[in-house]
């Protein structure tokens, strides 16, 4: 009986299929051209073009790559990439609260300010 041992991870909970749909998602854009293990602003705005949602403007796009390169070298290595997905992922969770009617007061940057009393020094 050694069939165990050849399927020992069969068992993958949601978070790790996540965590490696993103993972392949990644491979699979950044080798395209060029075919390197880096996303360029090309292979980046399409994979979120053909996987994200229509909500992403080109603006949106162009501020996430901004903010995920950041050794500024104007491509996104894998690192990076988790960067880029922390962000929608923040995004993504900011939006499933807000409430009909509700403009909402941050844009998620996490940069709270408390409700503004209290704490000068
Ligand atoms: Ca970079």
């Amino acid at each position: 009986m050694f069939a165990w041992f050849l399927f020992p991870s069969v068992m993958k909970t949601d978070l790790e299929l996540a965590l490696e749909c993103a993972i392949n998602i990644y491979h699979q854009y950044a080798i395209r051209n060029p075919m390197d293990d880096y996303l360029s602003r090309n292979e980046f705005s399409m994979l979120l073009k053909e996987n994200a949602k229509p909500f992403l403007s080109d603006t949106y796009i162009k501020q996430l790559f901004a903010k995920s390169d950041s050794n500024h070298d104007g491509r996104l290595k894998f690192t990076e990439f988790l960067t880029t997905l922390s962000l929608v992922a923040i995004d993504a969770h900011n939006r499933s609260h807000k409430q009909p009617g509700d403009h909402g007061h941050d844009h998620g940057d996490g940069h709270s300010h408390g409700h503004g009393h209290s704490q000068h020094h």
